[in-house]
C-alpha cells in the first residue's frame, strides 16, 4: 500500500469505527517506517475532523460519535505506546489536562503525543481535571510547562482560573502557561495572561520544544 493510500485508508478506519483495521493500518505504515505522526495528523485526524462536521450537520449519532473517537483515542493509545522517534530526550517537563468539567481529550491527547514524538517528557494528567489538582501535580512533578486544554465556552473559564489560583499562590513565574482547544484563542489567552497560545498540536509541540531548549 502507498503512503498515500495509508493515509486515506487511515482516515475511513475513523469514520467507520474500525480499531481492528485502523491498528492494522498502523502496523502496516510501521512495516512501511512510514511517518507515524503523518499518519496520525493527515490521516486518523483527518477522519475525526470530518467526524465532527458530521456530528454538528446532525449527520450523524451521539453514540457513533462515541465509537468512532473511541477508536480514535485507541490508536493515540497505540502510537505513544511505540518507541519513539530517534529524536534526543529534550530535558523539562510538559503537564496536560482537560479541564474540569470537560470530558473532551481528543485534541489534548494529540498534543501529547505531537510532544513526545518531539522528545519532550509528557505528563498527561487526563481530563475533567479541578485546578487545583493541577497546580498540585504541576509541583509534584516539578513542570516546565502546564497545557491546559478546553472544548467547551463553558469550561474555558478553568483556564482563567488557573491564571489567577497560580498568581493568587505566588507561584506563577514558576511555570510556563500554555492554553488550546477549538473555543480558545490568542485574544482569549492574552486576555486571561497565558504564557502560549497554539490552534494546533504540532505549533504546540514547536512551541514548548523552544522553549525548554532555551531554559536549559
Ligand atoms: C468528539 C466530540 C465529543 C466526544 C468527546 C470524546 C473525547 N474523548 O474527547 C463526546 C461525544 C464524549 C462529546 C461530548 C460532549 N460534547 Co462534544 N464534541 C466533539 C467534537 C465532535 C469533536 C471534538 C474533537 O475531538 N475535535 C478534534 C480535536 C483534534 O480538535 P481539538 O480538540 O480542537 O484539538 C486541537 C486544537 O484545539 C489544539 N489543542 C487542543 N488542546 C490543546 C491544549 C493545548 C495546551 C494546546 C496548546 C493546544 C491544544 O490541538 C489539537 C490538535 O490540533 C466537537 C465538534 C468539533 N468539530 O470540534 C464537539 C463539541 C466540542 N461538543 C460539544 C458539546 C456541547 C458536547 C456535550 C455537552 C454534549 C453534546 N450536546 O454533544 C458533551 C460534553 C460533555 C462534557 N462535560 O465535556 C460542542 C461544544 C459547544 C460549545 N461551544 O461549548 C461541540 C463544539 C459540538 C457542537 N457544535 O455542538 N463530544
Amino acid at each position: 500500500m502507498s503512503k498515500f493510500e495509508l493515509i486515506s485508508e487511515a482516515r475511513q478506519t475513523i469514520l467507520d469505527a474500525d480499531e481492528e483495521k485502523a491498528l492494522q493500518i498502523i502496523e502496516h505504515a510501521l512495516t512501511e517506517e512510514m511517518d507515524l505522526l503523518e499518519l496520525v495528523q493527515e490521516g486518523f485526524a483527518e477522519g475525526n475532523r470530518e467526524l465532527g462536521e458530521l456530528f454538528e450537520n446532525g449527520k450523524l449519532s451521539l453514540p457513533e460519535l462515541i465509537f468512532s473517537t473511541e477508536v480514535m483515542k485507541r490508536v493515540l493509545e497505540v502510537v505513544e505506546s511505540l518507541p519513539g522517534s530517534n529524536r534526543e530526550k529534550v530535558k523539562g517537563k510538559v503537564l496536560l489536562a482537560t479541564v474540569d468539567g470537560d470530558v473532551h481529550d481528543i485534541g489534548k491527547g494529540m498534543v501529547a503525543s505531537t510532544m513526545k514524538s518531539y522528545g519532550i517528557d509528557v505528563i498527561d494528567i487526563g481530563r475533567e481535571v479541578p485546578v487545583d489538582t493541577i497546580i498540585e501535580k504541576a509541583k509534584e512533578f516539578n513542570v516546565d510547562i502546564i497545557g491546559t486544554s478546553a472544548l467547551l465556552t463553558s469550561t474555558l473559564k478553568e483556564q482563567k482560573k488557573l491564571e489567577e489560583k497560580l498568581r493568587e499562590l505566588g507561584i506563577r513565574d514558576r511555570f510556563t502557561t500554555m492554553v488550546g482547544g477549538a473555543p480558545c484563542t490568542l485574544r482569549w489567552a492574552t486576555r486571561i495572561g497565558a504564557d502560549i497560545y497554539t490552534e494546533d498540536a504540532i505549533e504546540a509541540a514547536k512551541k514548548a520544544l523552544e522553549l525548554l531548549m532555551k531554559k536549559k
